[in-house]
């Protein structure tokens, strides 16, 4: 792999979901688009995630380009919701069928970029040593691809292995015989324990804060089914972009509080039944009414308790400190029953929290466990990490994080004020993880390739998100987002999970639909809200 271009229309940062349409769709448009890559190969979150158990918690049928319909019809998945190792071969597809590989430079991470005023470029470097200069940069870097590894005292001198499920070794691991730490108990934990378990001599997991999880009710998928879904898709996709969250689906109507109580435990059953996040739809107001919620909460509670043996463990597995859905919902396979398992402990942290990590084991507050192995499942610093660890300098050499010390601001959660022509996608201030990745980030990457071709049509040099309308903007999604129960949860949407970031909850609440009419809105009004200056 030779060294990077020097000059270039466009840099995009990253090779995953967003970042390889974007070198598609831009190439195709006609610019000249230099990639930089951090992984040794495609794929973003699906390259790196690679604990047992990884699998997508939205449809594969869904969770899939929409942008080449040979390509949707040709390609096969085998499960409902399939699992990393073939979303990453599909996505080697894709970098292979449409040639995008070539874009980028991998094993490569970028370190700064720089706006130049004079000339209106930017300068980006890399570890590489790289320095190319390009008239646009677009942060492919992803919600959830800066892993949070806890600085526990004392975790460096732990003699066992040392795991990070979003940076999951190549070979894999075998747990055979071993005894198993697992720290953290959202997706990632919730996902990797049931087979950690079958695997492990024992296993203990350190559980801070308890999860909903519903279970997959995945499946293989037939020949039929395949062919219904594929003859379905333009449909499926139409309905998708004018969707809530960027799947076929819409919430049931009704409200939980003005049905019988018979009904409304009928449509709960009938939700949780299709699997997963989905079980977030079930009622109409289950997200803004607190009352609604908690009857939802009850009956995940209940369902909860009807696979746990022994009760003590099941008051502990019990969620009591958020709505339900107010984080994601995990979307399991048999994760509560793993603890009937007779290998298996749940170490609850909420009573005696980790004091320490040493050569053996975790010491809690009250007991210590010898370990020989140790899966951190604690998540990322999601949504601003990848761009936070850049030292992005925008007009009079404005760092990006100091400007965001206080929250992110965005305008559509696209541009920057102080920080022209650099785009980001799906990125805080746009529905991002609230929405199907994949649809948005051909949304984003679409709009952002229409803006370029708009400004070149019309010999405008730079466009730069006016800063009165990236405040209204963001003063927009936190009053999207306290319509909602959203804000009552410690989560990563609100930063919540790391030390000193600033508790703003960080994207678009307002549905993807509703975010693909606004901002399509502000592109047929010529951008408004963007400062386009004419070339010099
Ligand atoms: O991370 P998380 P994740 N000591 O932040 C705990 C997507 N995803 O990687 O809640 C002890 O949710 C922490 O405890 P607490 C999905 O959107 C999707 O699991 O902070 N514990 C929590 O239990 C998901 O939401 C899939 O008290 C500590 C856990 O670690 C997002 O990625 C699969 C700790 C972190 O949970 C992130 O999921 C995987 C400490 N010092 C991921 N620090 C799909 O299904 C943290 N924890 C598609």
């Amino acid at each position: 792999m030779g060294m990077a271009r020097k000059n270039v229309d466009v840099v995009v940062v990253g090779a995953g979901i967003a970042g390889l349409y974007a070198m598609h769709r831009l190439r195709g448009q006609g610019l000249s688009v230099q990639g930089f890559e951090a992984g040794s190969g495609v794929g973003g979150t699906w390259y790196f995630n690679r604990y047992p158990g990884a699998r997508c918690d939205v449809e594969s049928v869904d969770y899939s380009y929409s942008f080449d319909d040979a390509l949707q019809q040709e390609w096969d998945w085998s499960e409902r919701y399939a699992t990393q190792p073939e979303i990453l071969r599909y996505l080697e597809h894709v970098a292979d069928r449409f040639g995008l590989g070539d874009g980028f430079r991998f094993d490569t991470r970028v370190q700064s970029a720089t706006f130049d005023e004079d000339a209106s470029t930017w300068r980006v470097t890399t570890d590489q040593g790289d320095a190319v200069t390009a008239r646009f940069c677009v942060f492919a870097t992803g919600a959830l691809s800066t892993t949070n590894l806890p600085n526990v005292p004392g975790r460096d001198s732990f003699a066992g292995e040392i795991l990070h499920t979003g940076n999951w070794p190549h070979a894999g691991f075998d747990f055979s015989g071993k005894r198993v730490g697992v720290i953290g108990t959202g997706s990632s934990g919730i996902q990797s324990i049931p087979l950690i378990a079958e695997q492990a001599a024992e296993l203990k997991v350190f559980q801070r804060t308890p999860n909903f999880s519903v279970p997959a009710c995945n499946r293989p998928l037939d020949e039929a089914t395949r062919s219904e879904q594929k003859a379905g898709y333009a449909e499926r996709r139409r309905k998708s972009f004018l969707s809530g969250g960027g799947s076929p689906f819409v919430p049931n109507p009704l409200s939980a509080l003005e049905v019988s109580a018979a009904e409304r435990e009928a449509e709960f059953e009938h939700y949780w039944e299709r699997g997963g996040v989905l079980f977030g739809k079930t009622f109409a107001d289950q997200m803004s009414s607190l009352e609604a919620n908690d009857l939802a909460r009850d009956f995940a509670e209940r369902k909860i308790r009807a696979v746990i043996e022994d009760p003590a463990i099941a008051d502990a597995l019990v969620p009591t400190d958020h709505p339900i859905g107010t984080k994601r919902i995990v979307t399991d396979s048999g994760y509560f029953q793993t603890y009937n398992r007779d290998n298996v402990t749940l170490v609850d942290l909420r009573a005696a929290p980790i004091a320490a990590i040493d050569e053996t084991g975790i010491q809690t507050t009250d007991a210590h466990y010898e370990l020989d192995a140790i899966v951190f499942a604690t998540g990322f610093d999601a949504i601003t990490g990848s761009l936070d660890r850049i030292d992005i300098r925008g007009r009079g050499g404005a760092l990006l994080r100091e400007e965001w010390t206080a929250g992110p601001q965005t305008y559509l959660g696209i541009g920057v004020p102080g920080f022209p022509n650099l785009f980001t996608v799906t990125g805080p201030g746009s529905p991002g993880v609230l929405a199907n990745m994949v649809l948005a980030s051909e949304q984003h990457v679409d709009w952002i390739g229409a803006l370029i071709a708009h400004l070149d049509a019309n010999g405008l040099a730079t466009a730069e998100a006016a800063a009165d309308a990236a405040a209204e903007w963001m003063a927009q999604c936190g009053e999207l987002a306290a319509k909602t129960l959203f804000p009552q949860a410690n989560s990563w949407y609100l930063g919540a999970n790391i030390e000193g970031k600033p508790r703003v909850f960080m994207l678009y609440a307002g549905g993807f639909g509703n975010y693909g009419r606004q901002i399509a809105e502000v592109a047929a009004a010529g951008y408004k809200g963007f400062e386009l200056v004419p070339a010099r």
